[in-house]
């Protein structure tokens, strides 16, 4: 999208003229047609409401609005990332729009009685040209079952009289929504919110208004996944897989930590994953060390270890798998010494998992042996120490956010969780230099059963010597070739 968006509303003739022939049809994507086959359903989106309804405390309105848009470079937006909770209770993805759900019905001055609302972005062919469709009233209703759709552009005159609800449940509002040339976006709709609602500046004194509430309603109800939501996490962990286990095919120390990026989302994209569900982690030797590196900068990740840390995103669903290989095919010694101790912690906390266990008992699980191994070792002394190379926590449930939402108290059936032991020795640390720069992290994908798990991630090897046999194999990815670059060439770069 090189023209500006400005070009836009100058209403060039151009524009104008294309825009004739959009005004009269109905935008592709109103159908369910058009989505596809394993996308949530209507049904999904409308059981989800129900449940949230019924945990709702009475006389209550739950209010949650779409995530912001944001500025990527001048007029260029960051591609959008609908509010998870928004596409969890509407499947609406686009911005500048606000779901209300009502614990009771609701009656209008006409008479008509409803129970939620959703305010939509409003059909603008322009617009819709430039960037992109939009479901409008009815394509918005086809895909939440939600019957009461209107026009965010409708909210401001809205007669709604927020101060007969004992509670508004509302999340946090993010910190930086633009205010735009509309009048109905994302700004303007939360402005004219907390005109409507009074909502006062210091809401730590009044209870009424209660985020507590929101955070522990979307956590319960997110953190147990449905059917759906399983086979499309499901999906998600296996695409995943494949990248890591194509990469290990087609990785030799010439290559770069941004082409096997590339490689990782290459095959989610085959694969038909949208993207990932969060910044890329590729990590050659002492790079690994750093939890969230995603700048991949390095240009050849030479004979080291290799860490990488990549969810695809499919269908609003995220996965979250690690591996860490030798590059050269053959862990070194220290290495494997390193890596057994985190396979082993791995171990120890899957075999905590069942419905009913306990977060922290598979967290001490793990943590007891890191501890154990490092001491054994020679790295540290005592086993409070441990935290100096194993700094995180042990994992997290995924879902529509990579740290999805939950309670982190009890494991219970049909979560789906990471556990993501990890040792990281940077360059210098207080032990023998030979543990120096050596980085290990296996994250896998769990559902959680009646009596125990399922590894979702199992298609990706884990084990050492699986390892190193994946990387001995070929890859249909692994003779391409590209034309030699000649840009640069005289300056020796
Ligand atoms: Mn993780």
């Amino acid at each position: 999208m090189l023209t500006s968006i400005k070009s836009l509303l100058g209403l060039s003739t151009i524009t104008l003229m294309l825009s004739v022939s959009l005004i009269a049809q109905p935008a592709p994507g109103d159908t369910e047609d058009d989505l596809p086959k394993d996308y949530l359903t209507k049904d999904f989106h409308t059981g989800r409401r129900i449940a949230l309804r019924n945990q709702m405390p009475d006389n209550s309105v739950m209010v949650i609005f779409a995530f912001p848009t944001r500025t990527y470079s001048n007029d260029v937006e960051y591609l959008y990332h609908q509010n998870p909770d928004m596409y969890y209770f509407s499947g609406y993805k686009e911005p500048h729009s606000l779901l209300l759900v009502f614990k009771e019905e609701q009656h209008d001055s006409l008479g008509n009685s409803y129970n939620e609302i959703l305010f939509v972005q409003k059909r603008n062919p322009k617009a819709e040209q430039w960037t992109g469709r939009r479901l409008g009233i009815d394509g918005a209703k086809n895909r939440s079952g939600i019957q009461t759709v209107y026009n965010a552009t409708d909210f401001k005159n809205f007669n709604i009289d927020f101060s007969k609800f004992s509670k508004i449940i509302y999340d946090r509002f993010p910190a930086d929504v633009p205010d735009g040339f509309d009048s109905a976006d994302l700004f303007d709709l939360i402005k004219q919110f907390k005109e409507k609602s009074e909502m006062p500046e210091q809401l730590k004194e009044q209870k009424r208004f209660d985020n507590r509430l929101f955070i522990e309603l979307t956590a319960g109800l997110r953190e147990i996944k449905t059917a759906e939501e399983i086979d499309l996490l499901r999906k998600a962990v296996e695409i995943s897989c494949h990248g890591q286990n194509e990469v290990m095919k087609t990785v030799h120390p010439n290559m770069s930590e941004l082409e096997i990026q590339g490689l990782h989302e290459f095959v989610h994209k085959k694969h038909g994953a949208e993207g990932v569900g969060y910044g890329s982690i590729i990590g050659a030797g002492e790079n690994g060390c750093i939890l969230h590196y995603m700048e991949n900068t390095k240009t050849k990740v030479g004979n080291s270890m290799l860490l990488m840390d990549v969810g695809a995103e499919y269908h609003g669903y995220t996965a979250d798998v690690t591996r860490t290989v030798p590059v050269d095919g053959k862990f070194s010694q220290e290495e494997k010494t390193i890596y057994q101790i985190v396979y082993d912690a791995q171990e120890a906390a899957f075999k905590t998992l069942k419905n009913g266990s306990k977060w922290s008992d598979a967290s001490q699980a793990a943590k007891d042996v890191i501890a154990e191994g490092l001491i054994k070792l020679g790295i540290i002394k005592y086993k409070s120490e441990v935290g100096k190379y194993y700094p995180h926590g042990l994992g997290h449930h995924i879902g529509m956010d990579v740290h999805d939402r939950g309670n982190y108290g009890t494991l219970k059936k049909d979560m789906v969780i990471t556990i993501e032991p990890g040792i990281y020795i940077p360059e210098g640390s207080d032990c023998d230099k030979k543990w120096w720069s050596i980085a290990v992290r296996i994250e896998d994908d769990l559902l959680i059963t009646q009596t125990g798990y399922e590894l979702l991630s199992h298609f990706a090897p884990r084990k050492i010597e699986d390892i190193e046999k994946m990387i001995k194999e070929k890859s249909v990815l692994d003779n391409y070739k590209l034309p030699p670059l000649e840009s640069g060439k005289k300056k020796g770069f």
